[in-house]
């Protein structure tokens, strides 16, 4: 595939309802958005950085700036076959992570779109469904907190995940399992608490959570495991993994019980899949998790959440959870047994709305061959 263009779009699209987490809210979402050009077809692909770095260090100005004056000079005009290949090109670079994600995901999509092939395929996954959940944002106060996941289990999510902070947590956590006792629960703390706080870790032991997920500081894998040793809840890791060798460092020093697998964070879906293989090698339950994506990037995440280690629900909810109006179709829904259709069609499977993408463009640039 001769690479003939790569254009970048700024998009900043407004949420339904504001998503607060222990580093911030959101009241609209920016991403980038990309279109890789080549010999007649386009592949779309989507950057899931945000306008701060406050999940992670890279934004969309990181992003931008580290695709165009480094990603895609190596990639343009020149000819790609695979993925192995895009990922040996841009090897030489450090981390960015999202950025490099956002690139692969759109070569996966004209792969696809090449071979006839659906991203399932391409991974060779089975499942024509994925369980999913809802992540649930901090809330002003309890009644509100109660409404937001009594209309969430209402529209038919069987699985609730609960974002946590000091002072948010056990209150949250409890208040939420007496209305709801059946429900699984787990709880996202995004890098909120520090070991002075093992005694809520230890409290939360009590409410039967499915997991905990990245409770201590995101570059820290050895607090976790000394956390791991005080509680019988597994931790799940998000924002430390950013590539398969931190899985595995992660697993084999009990740093956490269960993986949160990003193909945005750790590189790419290629890299999602490899840490896929290798949790499944080992037993490790892991599952796909989201940022708010656009349905772009909520079709590649489908696909990669069809393979069959990807046994707990994935932060996948309906488009319906998210925008208005989103800028790719078609509009994923709920099934009644908590699920979502994986996408079929070639590629990732979506049609992007002009109209929509255009309205919600901040920027937008065209780099040619
Ligand atoms: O930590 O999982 C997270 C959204 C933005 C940034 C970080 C996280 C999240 C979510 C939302 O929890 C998951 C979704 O896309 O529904
Ligand atoms: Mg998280």
């Amino acid at each position: 595939m001769f690479i003939d263009e790569i254009e970048l779009f700024l998009v900043r699209m407004q949420l339904k309802d504001p998503f607060e987490t222990s580093f911030g809210v959101e009241q609209d979402r920016q991403c980038v958005i990309l279109r890789v050009r080549s010999e007649g077809l386009m592949g779309w692909g989507e950057c899931v950085a945000g306008d701060n770095p406050g999940y992670n260090y890279e934004t969309t100005g990181t992003a931008w700036h580290v695709l165009e004056e480094f990603f895609i000079p190596e990639i343009l005009g020149k000819e790609i076959e695979d993925i192995a290949q895009y990922r040996n090109m841009i090897d030489r670079f450090r981390g960015h992570q999202l950025a490099r994600a956002g690139l692969e995901m759109a070569l996966w999509d004209l792969i696809g779109k090449r071979d006839g092939n659906s991203l399932q395929k391409l991974f060779g996954g089975q499942n024509l469904r994925v369980p999913v959940g809802v992540s649930v944002g901090l809330q002003p106060d309890e009644q509100a907190l109660l409404r937001v996941v009594g209309s969430f289990v209402d529209e038919g999510y069987q699985r609730i995940k609960l974002k946590i902070k000091p002072n948010k947590d056990i209150k949250v956590v409890s208040a939420v399992r007496n209305a709801f006792p059946e429900i699984p629960i787990q709880v996202d703390a995004n890098s909120a608490y520090t070991l002075d706080h093992v005694s809520v870790f230890k409290e939360m032991d009590e409410f039967n959570l499915i997991l905990i997920e990245q409770p201590l500081a995101e570059d820290d894998i050895i607090d976790h495991s000394r956390l791991q040793k005080e509680i019988t809840t597994p931790i799940c890791l998000d924002e430390s993994i950013l590539r398969l060798r931190h899985a595995q460092q992660a697993i084999e020093i009990n740093a956490c019980g269960i993986i949160n697998i990003k193909p945005g964070r750790v590189g790419g879906l290629s890299e999602a899949i490899a840490i896929h293989d290798y949790g499944r090698s080992v037993e490790i339950p892991v599952w796909c998790g989201g940022m708010l994506e656009t349905n772009i990037g909520r079709a590649a995440n489908l696909a990669v959440a069809s393979l069959p280690g990807f046994v707990l629900p994935g932060d996948i909810s309906a488009s319906d959870r998210y925008y208005e109006e989103d800028i790719a179709e078609p509009n994923f829904e709920l099934n009644e047994d908590s699920t979502i259709d994986v996408p079929q069609g070639q590629g990732l499977g979506i049609s992007i709305r002009e109209k929509s993408l255009k309205k919600f463009t901040l920027k937008r640039e065209v780099f040619k061959a």
